[in-house]
């Protein structure tokens, strides 16, 4: 609705503009009446606005911020002036309209590349370029006046003054060189752990290039983890101290591991430039941590990330409970292969026999860009979500879950005598369950009108360590947008978070201990899919509303057009950490924040984005 509201008062601002202007052009060429008819659609366009901008308040000033101080009144004020022109001073009118419509233009121009907040240079810059507009068109027009520096002058000023006050050098994020660096923040030392008793699981992982051929015998190009993609499972027993070397053969843009959804301790994350420095071809790594957390994770490199899980540096890590439940357990990777969407390393749909009658845990994990749809043709239960189980989680039919790009979720589902389909996005990608190998694969289900699980009211209350009524010691509110601004130190249309991109957005500080509370709030047209390192949010309240079923804990959840989440945490790992977009094309253009605690800094200069 939100999302619907602010493209709407874009396009109200764009007719406003385009019936201001037409109308000047009517004025220039005498067509007085069709001018007349034209301001007045201008006119109602600007009305429009303003019940829209009324309705989108309502979501949030977020979201009208720059409207209500800039824009409307810009607007306002030139369309007045039109009106007094036209009423008044004749040979001004033309030129009176055409501001009135620079004015109005500056509304969506505004919105769809300035971002937010506005400041007091976007204001400047805006008003300057509107007057500029006016004095080149009266220029074109041909009109010459021995004044005409001085207006040039006038006109020229708040846009220079308004640059330079908008565009200051950006604090880098960096946190200064004092206190701990959290590459010595490590995990368990081996020998003393296995000394102890505490079983140690042991993985090597070698990244290097090669030639995958996934199931229907396509061959990818890919980056890999032992030549294979996905990367090996690693699937470990809650309480096993976890010891990955990684090492690197031949991909020469360095690797590392980031432990996706993993809580390990700061040193252990693989964030290269930030926790480690990228493994370089030839180099190796070890990475070590307790598995203390049960559930469905994975693990991807983190330099060069948007290309290089792409090509497929990532795999699926899985910590089962020391008393498994009986049963089948399938752990599910979705990845997008240029155009394909494979499971696992298949293309094609794969079958799986299972007898019937025997419970079905399928642990489903998004490691694309983008958000998947996953439909299943028998009842089943969301059993957990990004690695947490979910309390009471009921019955589902005919209704789709959406997966969050990084986000896991685990179903549960009985097998019975008839074959079942997971279809994921509606059929591109189906995994089926059957009792034998001679039973004949069902017609695909047409899945496309079920809605979707609303994960705001599913599954039962229970007790949690915060809740949004908490007192919070620390508030932080990300504004997601896109618009132009500093990156990597030149001008670039960015995805921002308050105004700012990568490493130039103000690093949220935290002390040890710590109730955090985040609101973010998502202004622009794509979904972002929100993701902090090192810790689980717990989501509390959904564009105001409050969540009624289960505790929800998360590490990535998609933030909308136009919505609002509210979330909290409490901080009780410390080190730096990156809060981004999971759209790796948007963190690597901007949208990361890093939220560090006090005392601690990162291992050098600064992280390179995701
Ligand atoms: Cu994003």
């Amino acid at each position: 609705m939100t999302a619907r509201l602010i493209d709407l008062e874009v396009l109200a601002g764009a007719l406003s503009a385009a019936a201001w202007l037409a109308a000047a052009g009517c004025v220039a060429a005498r067509r007085r009446r069709s001018a007349a008819a034209l301001a007045a659609v201008a006119v109602l366009a600007f009305l429009a606005r303003i019940g829209l901008v009324a309705a989108l308040g309502r979501a949030g000033w977020w979201f009208v911020e720059e409207k209500l101080t800039v824009t409307l009144p810009l607007a306002a004020v030139t369309a007045v002036a039109a009106g007094a022109a036209a009423l008044t001073a004749r040979r001004w009118t033309a030129l009176a309209l055409a501001v009135a419509g620079y004015a109005a233009a500056a509304g969506p121009v505004l919105a769809l590349f300035a971002g937010y907040p506005p400041g007091w240079g976007t204001g400047l810059v805006t008003a300057g370029a509107v007057g500029l507009a006016g004095v080149v068109t009266r220029r074109a027009a041909g009109h010459r006046s021995r004044r005409a520096p001085l207006v040039w002058l006038l006109a020229l000023a708040p846009v220079v003054l308004g640059a330079a006050v908008a565009v200051p050098p950006p604090a880098s994020a960096d946190d200064g060189g004092h206190g701990v660096p959290v590459s010595s923040v490590r995990g368990p030392d081996p020998g003393t752990a296995a000394a102890s008793g505490i079983p140690v699981r042991r993985f090597t992982l070698t990244a290097r290039t090669a030639t995958v051929t996934l199931g229907s015998g396509r061959r990818v190009e890919a980056w890999t983890f032992d030549g294979r993609v996905p990367g090996p499972a690693l699937e470990v027993t809650q309480g096993d101290l976890v010891v990955v070397t990684l090492r690197n053969a031949d991909i020469a843009a360095g690797v590392t591991l980031h432990w996706h959804g993993y809580d390990v301790p700061a040193g252990e994350d693989g964030v290269a430039g930030m926790t480690q420095e990228a493994v370089r071809p030839g180099e190796s790594f070890e990475y070590r941590f307790r598995a203390d957390q049960t559930g469905t994770y994975w693990y991807h490199t983190h330099e060069a990330s948007d290309r290089a899980v792409r090509l497929g540096l990532y795999g699926t890590l899985v910590v089962r409970p020391r008393a498994a439940a009986g049963g089948a357990d399938l752990t599910l990777p979705l990845h997008t292969f240029g155009t394909v969407l494979a499971v696992g390393d298949r293309d094609l749909p794969v079958t799986h026999f299972v007898a019937p009658g025997t419970p079905v845990r399928l642990r489903v994990v998004n490691t694309d860009d983008g958000p998947h749809r996953l439909t299943l043709t028998a009842p089943f239960r969301l059993v957990a979500v990004d690695g947490t189980d979910l309390n009471g989680p009921g019955v589902l039919e005919r209704v789709a879950i959406r997966l969050p790009a990084g986000a896991r979720a685990d179903v549960a589902i009985t097998a019975g005598v008839t074959p079942v389909a997971l279809q994921v996005d509606d059929g591109r990608a189906t995994v089926r369950l059957a009792p034998a190998a001679d039973t004949p694969a069902p017609p695909p289900v047409g899945t496309a009108a079920w809605p979707t699980l609303d994960q705001t009211r599913y599954g039962t209350p229970a007790p949690t360590p915060l809740d949004a009524q908490s007192r919070f010691d620390r508030r932080f509110t990300m504004v997601l947008d896109r618009g132009v601004t500093l990156a990597d130190g030149l001008p670039k249309y960015a995805f921002t978070v308050n105004g700012r991109a990568y490493p130039y957005v103000t690093t949220q500080t935290v002390r040890a201990g710590d109730l955090v509370h985040l609101t973010i709030v998502n202004r622009g047209r794509d979904t972002h899919p929100m993701h902090l390192h090192g810790h689980h949010v717990l989501a509390l309240r959904y564009n105001g509303r409050p969540f009624t079923g289960s505790p929800l804990w998360m590490d990535t959840f998609d933030v909308q057009p136009g919505e609002v989440w509210e979330v909290g945490l409490r901080a009780d790992n410390p080190g730096v950490w990156m809060n981004h977009c999971h759209n790796l094309k948007h963190a690597a253009k901007g949208m990361a924040v890093h939220l560090a605690y006090a005392g601690y800094h990162p291992a050098s200069h600064h992280a390179h984005g995701a």
